[in-house]
């Protein structure tokens, strides 16, 4: 039995798609559509309407128009009340738009009201606040002579091209969205091809909460079509991207050509380390959910994990079982807890990976294979006997698929952590907070999670060191990204 789905979300799957610009719905320059499929089945599910260069350019020059014009003239209070409204609407759409990001995504019902949903509102009603918050200071000179006042702005950096990925579609383009609105910059938003539906509903909401005409173009499309253009684009003067560390470096050589402002928020391979003193009632199942929360396909996903060698066998035998628990299944089923990976191009990745990962040594303690032969459902995996060198250790596999492996000491372990070009996220599980500040001072990453998980806030800023990625999304700490400051000296 499935869920019964909301006659508006089938009327809003089944209604011709089209490019969201400057306010409205239009059809692509040339006339080409693409389909998103449903990942629990592999049919189509929606045709959409395909962005080409022509398309990239149109909807960079309504946000140019609507950068100089309507939206620079709103005050931050008037700004700051749309952006609260978009967070609004998103809660009073929010059986829909979960609905919606099953049919697209896969991931299970349960999963989107509970997370991607509230979370995307939170991030739009958390950046609302800033919208009037947004300050220079003034500055003390020390130059001779006659005496100065200098200030400092912040001002918007003007218009933003963010591309997003496909794991967490309207939650993605929440955290791309919500800062630049609240810093005064306008945006082209690329979506997923994968997942395209959720932000172009999104589109919809922000037009009703009032934000003027070009202030938010949606254009679905291809990565190396649309997103390509729109990271080349002359006239975007940033690209917020999140994606393939491969991807990132193509877009860091795209924007050279006008030296447009970057940030990226790149993939992982991240450590989830469990001394033999913690709590493993609490470490065990969070350890499961580090790796299998939405199919393991998170960047922050902790797909590598180290359990101190007492406890070994203790903790690798609980997520084996807890792997072999979990329902897998199509979203829209009631008590599904993991649906179907994106696409039969990941599922042929993962499986990719499984195969390389058996033909070099690895054991398989639980899952393995995939279920069935229709949609792209896998079985959560825990392989351990794994060497460093191990592509299943070294690459980001973005599937429900755990390494395991032991270790002795702290500095061995820390040493072995860093042992990757990414540095996006790491767990620490112990009950000597003393040796969990000392090995969360020795990782390389953008967030340490003690004694949890994946706990995500908007006022908690995320983002990588190394090669996952340049810049930091949420918190305050992202407004820096999306403003340039001005320095201004007046001779008295
Ligand atoms: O990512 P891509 P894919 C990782 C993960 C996964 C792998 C491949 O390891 O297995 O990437 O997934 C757009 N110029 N992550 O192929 O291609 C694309 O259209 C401009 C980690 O889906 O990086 C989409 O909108 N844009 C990750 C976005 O980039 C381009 C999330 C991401 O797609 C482009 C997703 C180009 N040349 C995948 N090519 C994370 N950090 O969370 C593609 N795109």
């Amino acid at each position: 039995m499935t869920v019964t789905l909301e006659k508006s979300v089938r009327d809003f799957v089944s209604a011709p798609h089209q490019l969201f610009i400057d306010g409205d719905r239009v059809d692509s320059v040339l006339g080409r559509t693409f389909a998103t499929p449903d990942p629990a089945t592999g049919e189509t599910l929606a045709w959409v309407a395909e962005a080409g260069t022509e398309d990239v350019d149109l909807a960079v020059r309504a946000a140019r128009r609507a950068f100089t014009g309507p939206w620079s003239r709103m005050t931050p209070a008037q700004r700051g009340h749309v952006i609260w409204r978009i967070g609004d609407l998103i809660l009073e759409h929010a059986e829909r738009l979960a609905q919606l990001e099953t049919l697209d995504n896969g991931k299970a019902l349960a999963v989107a009201r509970a997370a991607d949903i509230p979370a995307a509102a939170a991030l739009f009603h958390y950046m609302a606040g800033w919208a009037t918050k947004i300050e220079g200071s003034t500055i003390p000179l020390s130059v001779p002579g006659a005496g100065f006042h200098a200030y400092t702005l912040r001002e918007p950096v003007g218009v933003v091209g963010q591309i997003i990925p496909w794991n967490f579609p309207l939650l993605m383009a929440a955290w791309k969205v919500a800062p630049a609105l609240a810093t005064g910059n306008v945006v082209v938003l690329k979506p997923a091809e994968q997942t395209p539906l959720s932000a172009l509903y999104l589109a919809e909401l922000i037009a009703e909460a009032g934000a003027p005409d070009g202030v938010v173009n949606v254009i679905p499309g291809y990565g190396e079509i649309a997103g390509a253009a729109l990271a080349a684009h002359e006239d975007v003067d940033k690209v917020a991207f999140t994606g393939s560390t491969e991807v990132g470096k193509m877009i860091v050589q795209a924007a050279a050509g006008n030296l447009k402002k970057l940030t990226l928020e790149l993939g992982g391979k991240s450590p989830n380390v469990v001394f033999d003193d913690a709590d493993l009632t609490v470490a065990i199942p969070a350890a499961a959910s580090a790796i299998f929360f939405n199919h393991g396909q998170c960047c922050s996903a902790g797909s590598r994990l180290y359990v101190q060698e007492s406890r070994f066998d203790e903790v690798v035998d609980g997520v084996a079982d807890i792997a072999r628990h979990i329902r897998v299944g199509p979203g829209m089923e009631p008590g599904t807890e993991m649906g179907p990976l994106i696409s039969d191009e990941q599922l042929r990745r993962v499986t990719g990976y499984l195969e390389s990962g058996r033909a070099e040594g690895a054991e398989t303690r639980a899952g393995g294979r995939r279920c069935g032969d229709r949609g792209y459902f896998l079985e959560p995996t825990v392989l351990t006997g794994t060497r460093r060198d191990m592509k299943v250790v070294r690459e980001e596999i973005f599937g429900p698929v755990l390494v395991a492996s032991p270790f002795s000491e702290l500095d061995e372990i820390a040493a072995e952590a860093n042992d990757t070009p990414y540095g996006l996220a790491a767990g620490v599980w112990t009950r000597d907070l003393a040796k969990a500040q000392a090995l969360a001072g020795k990782i390389r990453a953008g967030t340490v999670w003690i004694n949890c998980y994946n706990v995500f806030d908007p006022a908690l800023p995320f983002g990588g060191y190394k090669q996952s990625g340049w810049g930091r999304e949420m918190g305050h700490a992202v407004l820096d990204a999306y403003t340039e400051v001005k320095s201004v000296c007046v001779q008295l």
